[in-house]
């Protein structure tokens, strides 16, 4: 019944991920549908936490994140995810309370979308009373931020572009690898263009953007091959080539789009410094200026300490922050 489900709250945590092979671009900007298929690690540290409850007596929707209330487009974000849940559930009318927080700085292209969206889906299904499988409520997720499709599982995740919203869902990869990342924080801050932005834009005006679509299938294929075979140098090298592709796809769009900054170059000489040097380490880059370095979780402790000492003056050392693999949503 109606009146003790809306007593029911819910409370999600779930967990960032950093594509190897990136999405980059709607198919169907609706429902979230990619041009490409993607594949991701999930993080351990990184985790959004949050805590839904439908509850009759309030006037309309509220959410917070950190402690701060959220009101426009964030806040209208969070309502679309709310809409489709309530529409699932039979609770139209219902409105909802969110509280959030974040351990991944927002929007900074440090994939806090991913791990907010599927905590969101995962708190207001479960407070919602939906008793969805994980592959749905990839679906779910997906409809909030495309990256959230993969946060709903731990350790490696493929999320299959599909055509429809029933064939466009994450699931989990497993692999003899130990991968880690090394996140080197170059800005904590807000970008300046949203992904969501970037992205319609990158698709509209680049005209290397359907070459790289094509090439990221091939790029795929090699990586889930190197994945299951547990061949880092190789996934590693196909993952930096798919993230460069996909940056230069943003710089020739019109007008470009450039996360990359002075001190973005910086770090990632230091990554190919020290791959010359040995170390097996690979660069990978997303909607913003950080760089994280892809690299096994048996080296990553001497990668972020070589990677420290070698941008000492530009990054400060906390900035360089070790991630291993993480659990799926919970
Ligand atoms: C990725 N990124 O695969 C790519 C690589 C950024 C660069 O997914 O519009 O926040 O909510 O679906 O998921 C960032 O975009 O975008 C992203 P929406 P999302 O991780």
């Amino acid at each position: 019944p109606l009146r003790e489900r809306t007593r029911t709250a819910a409370t999600a945590v779930a967990h960032a991920n950093i594509a190897l092979i990136k999405y980059w671009g709607k198919a169907d900007e609706g429902l979230i549908i990619p041009h490409t298929s993607s594949l991701s690690l999930t993080l351990d540290d990184l985790h959004t936490t949050t805590s839904v409850v439908f509850d009759e007596a309030l006037d309309t929707d509220e959410a917070a994140l950190d402690g701060r209330r959220l009101a426009g487009r964030a806040l209208a974000r969070v309502r679309v995810m709310l809409d489709l849940v309530r529409a699932r559930a039979g609770l139209d009318g219902v409105s909802a309370r969110v509280r959030s927080r974040n351990t991944v700085p927002t929007a900074a292209g440090l994939a806090s979308s991913a791990s907010g969206l599927a905590a969101l889906a995962g708190a207001a299904a479960a407070a919602a009373g939906l008793d969805l499988d994980d592959r749905d409520l990839s679906r779910l997720a997906r409809r909030g931020s495309g990256s959230a499709a993969r946060s709903v599982f731990g350790g490696l995740a493929l999320w299959h572009a599909g055509h429809d919203d029933a064939s466009s869902y994450a699931e989990p990869v497993s692999s003899p690898l130990r991968l880690a990342i090394v996140v080197i924080v170059i800005d904590a801050g807000p970008k300046p263009v949203s992904s969501r932005e970037a992205m319609r834009r990158t698709v509209a005006t680049s005209p290397d953007y359907p070459a790289w679509v094509r090439r990221s299938a091939g790029d795929l294929a090699e990586a889930l091959d190197a994945v299951r075979t547990g061949d880092l140098p190789r996934l590693g090298d196909v993952a930096e080539a798919n993230a460069f592709g996909m940056h230069g796809t943003m710089l020739s769009a019109t007008p470009p789009v450039r996360y990359l900054t002075p001190a973005s170059l910086a770090a990632l000489r230091t990554v190919w410094r020290a791959r010359r040097d040995g170390l097996p380490v690979w660069a990978t880059m997303d909607a913003g200026p950080n760089v994280k370095a892809i690299t096994s979780a048996a080296d990553a402790e001497a990668v972020a300490r070589r990677l420290r000492a070698d941008l000492a003056g530009v990054v400060p050392e906390t900035n360089v922050i070790v991630a291993h693999a993480g659990p799926g949503i919970q």
